[in-house]
């Protein structure tokens, strides 16, 4: 039992804080850094016992994502680069929350349980982000695979989808790609520069875009990738993390929950622009017109001018591939109503969180996958992708329908299947103006967003809030859901939903209406109603008008 000495030997240098609790919440451990060595140490150790368990490398990511640069966090990539399966979820939370002294128990109850074979290898992939505690904290990772005699290799600072990409790419022996940086930034820009010879005529201001890095990882990936794309799109990269704070006032989940530009970005008027998250995992698109009204496109918006583009594509391809669109109970009712009834795919909504809008998308050929907040991508079934290789390679299709499989062949190539991919999105959306010859504006006008908001609201537990229905309904605490059809019945076009949050100790209110001014009412009202029946804490919630 040497490799458990060894266990224990290293662990005595990455120590449990006594009576730490932390939560593998929706997607991986965060919190504040300082509290996160141990844990870090831990992912390894269990990075290595999946990767025996799978006969596959697992993927570690040290990131916070979009939150502050004081705290961290990590998350596990499973073996084709999705996220960690839910049972093993729970091992991370037992092992993360183990006293020091109970560790090796901890550790030993995951081998028994999923019988796994210690003699198997362990190998795994690791990467940060740029906080400037990631690279201790990424140390931790390593200390715990090689502790437990597993090999890893450390790609260094990389977006947390990059990480994804890598770890599909060996795992499939190379048939998703190379498994290295160069090796993804050539797949995805050859894609785009094919692409983009759809495009006719493209002035110097259509291929330019402003770009805002949230001052974390993707901006020097942007920088590294921007080399190979020969100029078909031209980058003002703002918030490059040269010297702002990360996240800080910048950054997708900013531009998405202040509904106002970035900090640090200077651009005229009408220009197209788009912001990166901490990690690079999350993308939206703004402009503000000339009456100085911020127009944002948002997860949604994204989501319908890739559909529209794949569906169009597809019937000119002659392919009879069935294409979905997911989506959360977060998504605009204007963007649901769009998809259904004028561009006619199927639509269907999950919960909150990444691991839930993939695995639904991949019950279609072709699952298009966006939270409004900006997280999604698409993928393809294995049927889908053989169809259309063959008929790109299929001598006698006419022309029309070869060209529309060419293009869609691209688009695969483009697109990161793994998960949702800042700059692959990026890329994707571009192509598809470009091709489209759409402007920013045109693309905003598909459809017009209902008004919204969204509010927490503290509880002394948000787990008395149990959710059905993709967490469009309550069923407790009892009447809570009586209360709320009640309020939004007063509201033209309304629409509201609780849920406790995944992430943060609150319960959040999403509400939307024909207008502003009663998107906040209904907000509001939902709130009051929350605080009221969920034993609320503090002060009630104050109108916001
Ligand atoms: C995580 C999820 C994100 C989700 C958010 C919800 C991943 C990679 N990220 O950040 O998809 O929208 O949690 O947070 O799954 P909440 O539960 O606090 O509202
Ligand atoms: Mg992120």
């Amino acid at each position: 039992m040497a490799e458990f000495e060894a266990v224990l030997q290293q662990s005595s240098l990455h120590p449990k804080p006594a009576g730490l609790v932390l939560q593998y919440g929706t997607a991986g451990f965060r919190t504040n850094a300082t509290q996160l060595d141990h844990v870090m140490y831990r992912m390894g150790l269990l990075a290595a016992l999946r990767s025996r368990n799978t006969k596959a490398v697992i993927g570690v990511m040290v990131t916070a994502s979009h939150n502050p640069e004081e705290d961290n966090g990590v998350k596990l990539i499973d073996p084709m680069g999705e996220m960690l399966k839910p049972e093993w979820e729970a091992y991370a939370t037992q092992l993360a929350n183990a006293e020091q002294e109970d560790l090796l128990a901890a550790l030993k109850a995951v081998i028994e349980k999923e019988a796994i074979n210690m003699s198997q290898q362990a190998n795994v992939f690791v990467g940060k982000d740029t906080r400037s505690s990631s690279s201790s904290l990424s140390q931790a990772v390593l200390d715990g695979v090689a502790a437990h005699g597993g090999h890893s290799k450390d790609y260094g600072l990389v977006t947390t989808p990059q990480l994804h990409y890598m770890v599909c790419c060996q795992n499939t022996q190379g048939k998703y790609g190379e498994a290295t940086v160069e090796g993804y930034y050539n797949k995805l820009s050859r894609a785009f520069i094919q692409l983009t010879k759809n495009a006719s005529n493209r002035t110097d201001d259509q291929k330019h875009l402003c770009v805002d890095g949230a001052n974390g990882v993707g901006a020097p990936k942007l920088r590294e990738i921007e080399r190979h794309l020969k100029a078909e799109l031209q980058v003002s990269l703002f918030n490059d993390c040269t010297s702002g704070k990360l996240n800080h006032q910048c950054g997708a989940d900013f531009v998405k929950v202040q509904q106002k530009p970035p900090t640090g970005v200077e651009v005229a008027a009408g220009e197209r622009c788009c912001s990166f998250d901490g990690d690079a995992d999350r993308i939206v698109y703004y402009y503000t017109d000339s009456e100085g009204k911020f127009h944002l496109l948002d997860g949604d918006k994204i989501a319908t001018l890739i559909s529209t583009f794949l569906k169009e594509l597809l019937t000119q391809a002659g392919l009879d591939l069935q294409i979905a669109v997911v989506q959360t109970a977060y998504a605009n009712g204007s963007s649901t109503r769009y998809m259904e009834n004028t561009l006619k795919v199927t639509v269907t909504c999950t919960k909150t969180g990444v691991k839930h809008l993939h695995h639904a998308a991949k019950e279609f050929d072709v699952g298009v996958y966006f939270e409004a907040n900006g997280h999604g991508t698409v993928v393809f079934s294995e049927a889908a992708e053989e169809t259309i290789q063959q008929l790109a390679q299929d001598a006698n299709a006419n022309d029309e329908r070869k060209r529309a499989a060419l293009l869609l062949q691209n688009t695969m190539n483009v697109i990161n299947q793994a998960v949702g991919d800042a700059i692959s999105d990026m890329l994707l959306i571009e192509a598809i103006l470009a091709i489209k010859g759409l402007t920013v504006q045109q693309w905003d006008a598909i459809y017009s967003d209902l008004p919204n908001r969204q509010l927490k609201v503290k509880v002394s537990d948000r787990r008395v809030i149990d959710t059905t229905d993709a967490e469009r309904r309550v069923v407790s605490p009892a009447g809570l859901q009586e209360a709320i059809d009640g309020i939004v019945k007063k509201y033209k076009l309304g629409r509201s939903f609780v849920r406790p949050s995944g992430t943060e100790d609150v319960v959040r209110v999403y509400a939307e209406a024909h207008t502003q001014e009663s998107a906040d009412d209904l907000a509001h009202e939902v709130s009051l109603a929350v605080h009221r029946l969920a034993a609320g804490v503090g002060d009630e919630p104050k109108p916001l008008h």
